[in-house]
């Protein structure tokens, strides 16, 4: 008899091979789109001196290298919004693995692991418009590879997947927050069929504060429709040295920490530039329609979890 069940981990010990097949689909289907809009791959950054300040409260993977503090990348943001800066090319994109040590209340989410790999884009001097058309093309062009390659894998699964209709539906933070209370993102997400943005969120230093709308923002989530919850965050960047001062110090964050990024912005080697990550196993689970992400990849680290290997 054929295997179909791949070691894993004593945590989740196997993990079904169509679910797999169905990665390694999406992550080609990923990899040729890209290239076919002519982006740049870059290759992961896992160390850094400086990363990700996030959103949420997170426990910092530091390591002591030789007496100098380098922590586990959450996100290439910085290593994204220089490298694009630098160069005339139209994107890049990196296959990035990330460490978050979420808190141990993330275990029952269904969707946070503490490493994941993200497809982390930035485009050079666009809109988030554009970046948002670039990625309702990606989402399309997985869903139909996977459709067309992994008939068997899905029927085994049970799973039927609909291809979305561009554009994705938009809708802002403070409409969905008045309808439905803080609890938005997930209620939206139960209602919808098709992914769907959600704009205009409170959040990271380096996202795009409107200019024309002090404390609003041009940035944005895509989220999986059935519940399946947020699959990208990203957002115009912004880049000028005065503004993302008084960003970090507003959000009581130490301008020192973020120095040699800073003084990039002051020189005046930053770009304009707007960009996002799409989460692998967040995705796979959407295509795959697992209820809880521990099940989609071998080896996975569950918040909160006791790992043996
Ligand atoms: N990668 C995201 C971005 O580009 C940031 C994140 O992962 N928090 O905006």
């Amino acid at each position: 008899m054929q295997q179909t069940l791949i070691y894993s981990s004593p945590q989740n010990e196997f993990t079904d091979l169509s679910i797999l097949q169905i990665q390694t689909e999406a992550l080609k289907a990923i990899h040729d789109y890209l290239y076919e809009q002519k982006l740049i791959q870059l290759m992961p950054v896992m160390l850094s001196p400086i990363t990700d300040p996030l959103n949420h409260e997170t426990s910092d993977a530091r390591i002591n290298y030789f007496g100098q503090e380098l922590q586990l990348t959450k996100s290439m943001i910085f290593h994204k919004q220089l490298a694009i800066a630098s160069c005339t090319t139209k994107g890049i994109y990196i296959m990035s693995p990330n460490v978050r040590l979420e808190k141990p209340l993330k275990r029952d989410s269904g969707r946070h692991l503490i490493e994941f790999s993200q497809v982390d884009i930035e485009l050079r001097e666009v809109k988030a418009l554009k970046f948002m058309e670039l990625l309702e093309g990606l989402i399309i062009s997985i869903i139909v590879r996977v459709k067309e390659k992994c008939t068997k894998e899905l029927k085994s699964l049970g799973v039927s997947l609909r291809i979305p209709k561009r554009p994705f539906k938009i809708f802002s933070s403070e409409e969905l927050k008045k309808k439905y209370g803080e609890d938005f993102e997930k209620e939206t997400s139960l209602k919808e069929i098709d992914p769907f943005w959600i704009t205009d969120y409170q959040r990271e230093f380096y996202d795009k504060e409107d200019p024309k709308r002090p404390g609003h923002y041009l940035n944005y989530d895509l989220i999986y429709p059935e519940g399946f919850g947020e699959a990208l965050s990203g957002g115009e960047r912004d880049f000028k040295y005065e503004i993302l001062l008084r960003k970090i110090k507003e959000r009581y964050q130490n301008p020192d920490v973020f120095k040699f990024y800073l003084d990039k912005a002051k020189e005046g080697k930053l770009v304009a530039s707007a960009g996002g990550g799409l989460g692998i196993e967040r995705l796979v689970r959407f295509l795959t329609k697992i209820p809880h992400i521990r099940d989609v990849s071998p080896f996975s680290k569950v918040p909160g979890e006791y790992y043996q290997i």
